[in-house]
């Protein structure tokens, strides 16, 4: 059988097409790959370097006088450890007694700034606790085990390394059911709010405390290595975005620099990690602004991560808007 001529001109005509379609999804895919591998360095990339701790806080350290040779010690009051406390808000209680030499926990009303305690539940980002003459109300608590974390820091979120300073303790909740919700009548109408009773809270002010996020205890053994996660946290503006700090709390682990053989390794935006040897803060700079993963884990002199109920590998995100 032949083929018509107009036939044929069509058929080529198709495979000239295909060849060139072809052609071009080949030509395209190599500059897609071209185009990876040289944009391996865009504008804009964040190159992080250690800095010295800013100027800003060293006079700071200056104006507290002896404060920050200060050796605080903090004592849960409650929750008691092990303790099994019903309903969704517990109270904390803290004592801070040690070698104060001028250290108190308060946040001055003009500033908004002070010393303060970071509260950590479970392995949510801290929460900071000022007026230790009042309980601080741990709100919104899901039934299941718990771990609560405290230890001082200063204005500037550095904590104290000192013993003592760190405590934690692991309580159970109970009976969260509806006794975190008021009573509704039939018709729609409160009865009673046990979790904020209406009589009462336009008479006394507003309790520190904190609605937490639902969580629970990780299987953690309080006498194995701990690390525990302070910052970077939250957002930072101006020129406390250049250099951010990472501080941790080290507990039953001695880095490298310290006579241990544990490393403290540091990982930002999912690039090349970092190790920090000697218990103290650093201070990163370089910052682009946009959101940021910072995860901070503690490894082994393998290189292995350490575990402790999920605790010793934590990733926050921050927020650089300067
Ligand atoms: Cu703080």
């Amino acid at each position: 059988m032949r083929t018509p001529p107009t036939r044929s001109l069509l058929f080529v005509s198709f495979c000239c097409l295909s060849l060139l379609i072809l052609g071009g999804c080949q030509s395209a895919e190599e500059n897609s790959y071209a185009t990876a591998t040289t944009s391996v360095t865009p504008p804009g990339t964040q190159a992080l370097t250690e800095a010295p701790r800013p100027q800003a806080i060293a006079d700071m350290m200056k104006a507290r006088g002896e404060q920050d040779q200060a050796l605080p010690t903090l004592r849960i009051i409650s929750p008691a450890n092990k303790a099994v406390v019903s309903g969704s808000t517990v109270n904390l209680k803290l004592e801070l007694g040690g070698d104060l030499k001028g250290y108190l926990a308060h946040k001055d009303p003009s500033t908004g700034k002070g010393n303060h305690i970071h509260v950590i539940l479970d392995n949510q980002p801290y929460e900071a606790y000022y007026e230790l003459n009042q309980p601080f109300e741990i709100r919104n608590l899901t039934e299941g085990k718990h771990t609560l974390r405290v230890f001082p820091s200063r204005p500037w979120h550095e904590s104290y390394k000192n013993d003592g300073a760190f405590q934690v303790v692991e309580f159970t909740v109970k009976g969260v059911g509806d006794a975190s919700k008021p009573t509704i009548t039939r018709d729609g109408q409160t009865m009673a709010s046990p979790a904020a009773p209406a009589a009462s809270v336009s008479a006394t002010p507003a309790r520190e405390g904190k609605d937490f996020a639902p969580s629970n205890a990780g299987a953690f053994d309080p006498v194995a290595p701990l690390l525990s996660y302070s910052r970077p946290k939250g957002e930072y503006k101006g020129e406390d975005a250049d250099p951010i700090m990472v501080d941790f709390w080290l507990s039953n682990a001695k880095l490298r620099s310290d006579g241990g053989e544990y490393r403290v390794r540091y990982t930002v935006d999912g690039s090349e990690a970092r190790f920090i040897d000697t218990w103290k803060p650093i201070w990163l700079g370089g910052w682009i602004n946009g959101k940021h993963t910072v995860k901070v884990e503690l490894v082994d002199k393998d290189g292995k991560l350490v575990d402790n109920g999920g605790y010793n590998s934590t990733t926050r995100e921050i927020n650089v808007v300067r």
